[in-house]
């Protein structure tokens, strides 16, 4: 595993102006805040198969538009959160109390620098609401952003590249009453467009002093009967970073 970053640290490197090296505490010494300081978060969407299939199902409005930008040119990248309001490990995530169908969204995040260079990874869970965004897909920004919709951590692993997180899995585990009621696992290297490719399109024609942080799309969708309830614990894991585990509560 690779080094803690303390989140002044986080912050200095991402824009290039760390001296004093990385700090390390053990585990039990600390709660642990997500590892977001001063980033954006933005998130990738449909590159995997399986998000395309499950949009298609879940809109039939939106169909077509799901379908062409699994192919097309220019991926689906859109805003999903302010860095001070990203949820850290062991915090709530939201699910919105004006919708019914509520999934987390289970995600391997690129942390990058000011120059748009991949510095390291994360896992992030980019809450959505089913229902507000197969309604029709204009609505995806009140499906994707609301309180508590975007966690982030538990620790930035910093060292691998591409070739080695493809070679990782992503599991979710999502608990109720100490039972598990979903469990559902995909490999990284199912992401169809190359990490460069999302991160140069991110940073076309926009600066990002501090960095960014870059979800790269959900690869494991929960049956459609399921949907979260205030109470549930969601357990991520990358294979190759930890776990990312947050109970969920209405907001
Ligand atoms: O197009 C809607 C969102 C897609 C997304 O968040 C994903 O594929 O992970
Ligand atoms: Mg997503």
């Amino acid at each position: 595993m690779g080094p803690l970053l303390e989140r002044s640290d986080l912050h200095d490197e991402l824009r290039g102006l760390s001296t004093a090296g990385l700090a390390q505490h053990s585990m039990d010494s600390v709660r642990l805040l997500t590892p977001v300081e001063g980033q954006e978060v933005w998130a990738a969407g449909v590159t995997y198969l399986r998000s395309k299939e499950a949009r298609i199902v879940e809109s039939e409005f939106s169909a077509n538009a799901y379908d062409r930008v699994y192919d097309a040119v220019r991926p689906e990248i859109f805003f999903k959160s302010l860095p001070e309001k990203v949820v850290s490990p062991g915090e709530s995530v939201g699910i919105r109390k004006d919708a019914r169908w509520n999934v987390p969204e289970p995600e391997l995040a690129m942390v990058i620098n000011s120059l748009g260079s991949l510095v390291g990874f994360t896992i992030g869970n980019d809450m959505s609401s089913r229902d507000i965004e197969g309604e029709n897909l204009l609505y995806l920004p009140q499906a994707k952003i609301y309180t508590g919709s975007c966690a982030v951590g538990p620790w930035i692993v910093v060292g691998a590249d591409e070739e080695e997180a493809r070679r990782w899995s992503i599991h979710l585990e999502i608990q109720r009453g100490g039972k598990n009621v979903f469990r559902g696992e995909t490999a990284v290297d199912q992401i169809k467009r190359k990490f460069n490719e999302l991160i140069e399109y991110l940073f076309r024609s926009q600066e990002f002093p501090n960095g960014a942080v870059l979800f790269t799309g959900a690869g494991i969708v929960p049956d459609d009967s399921f949907t979260l309830e205030a109470g549930d614990s969601v357990r991520i894991t990358v294979s190759g970073i930890g776990t990312l585990e947050n109970s969920v509560s209405v907001v």
